[in-house]
């Protein structure tokens, strides 16, 4: 429909230092074999794949806390900061294959760069907004929403890889939906900043297309504003999804995530999405792999309105 979504930027991120499970690199070239490129070809898209982006361990990377491998993570995030910037500049849609979910650090800051008024819809089982003190686990991919939010700006404050980065959002430019294992240290923190979210009992009680409704009148209703999708697999059912790191019982099925992505398309107001948290490795059968990287292509298909009218 709209002309502008048609532009599209493909960049492979396959940022793995996140969390602790090597295969989550390999998500990007999973997306790319699925026929993700093709579908958006045929589809009459003008499409510029910016490739894979590379990142390297740092040396001597000690933990800062609990934090793990925050000088790789940090300065990963700055790499693909600026190559969503730049993806941005030549006008495109960026669509952003992770990789875990600490990547949004720096696709989200890239995609803020270029709209100060972006709000973010973020798909999770979980809220990733640890805090480098509250973390259970010291892993990134729990903690990109403290590293984003200004509120929290004094939370992250001296982590080593991350001098570069200025929070760009505030706790009103955000929605989770899909929540299910959330940690208590991440509760007050939802709480005090009151952000909004549906969790997996709410999407379950009103309905996906009610929590759609509803995000729609407060987020973007009144004074449209470019939106970021960050979608994580394990938003999704492990039934459906179940080749990822920290899968979580109860989740979105296939039409649910189907209905986001698609109501969100027809807002017309797409920036840049993040598939994220694909780990092909974790899959025990070739059937769990296909069925989870196939589920992470159709959002991105859908997002971007492919065979819908
Ligand atoms: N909340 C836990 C932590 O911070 C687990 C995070 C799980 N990670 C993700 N992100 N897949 O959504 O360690
Ligand atoms: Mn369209
Ligand atoms: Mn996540
Ligand atoms: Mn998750």
């Amino acid at each position: 429909c709209r002309r502008f979504h048609h532009k599209v930027g493909i960049l492979g991120a396959p940022l793995s230092r996140g969390q602790e499970k090597e295969g989550v690199k390999m998500g990007p070239d999973a997306l790319r074999k699925s026929g993700l490129l093709t579908a958006l070809q045929t589809g009459g898209y003008n499409l510029k794949d910016y490739g894979n982006l590379t990142f390297e361990d740092e040396p001597k990377d000690e933990p800062f806390g609990i934090v793990k491998m925050p000088r790789t993570v940090g300065k990963a995030n700055a790499k693909l900061f600026e190559a969503v910037k730049k993806v941005k500049a030549d006008g495109r849609l960026g669509v952003i294959l992770g990789g875990d979910h600490s990547l949004a650090i720096g696709s989200i800051s890239g995609d803020a760069a270029c709209h100060s008024n972006l709000c973010v819809v973020w798909v999770d089982a979980h809220a990733d907004i640890n805090t480098p003190n509250t973390t259970p686990s010291g892993n990134l991919h729990g903690q990109p929403m403290s590293f984003l939010l200004k509120e929290l700006k004094t939370e992250i404050a001296g982590v080593p890889g991350f001098s570069w980065l200025e929070p760009c959002l505030t706790a009103k430019d955000i929605v989770y939906v899909g929540l299910r294992d959330v940690d208590p240290g991440e509760k007050d923190i939802i709480k005090k900043l009151g952000i909004k979210f549906f969790s997996m009992t709410d999407v379950n009680h009103m309905g996906i297309q009610k929590v759609m409704e509803m995000i729609n009148d407060y987020l973007y209703s009144r004074v449209k504003k470019p939106i970021h999708l960050s979608f994580d697999i394990d938003g999704f059912d492990p039934v459906l999804a179940p080749a990822t790191g920290t899968p979580a019982e109860g989740g979105l099925t296939y039409e649910q995530g189907i209905f986001v992505a698609n109501e969100i398309h027809k807002t017309g107001l797409l920036s840049a999405i993040d598939l994220v948290e694909v780990n092909p490795s974790l899959g025990k059968t070739e059937e769990e792999i296909t069925s989870t990287v196939n589920s992470g292509r159709d959002i991105i298909l859908k997002a971007l309105g492919y065979l819908t009218i």
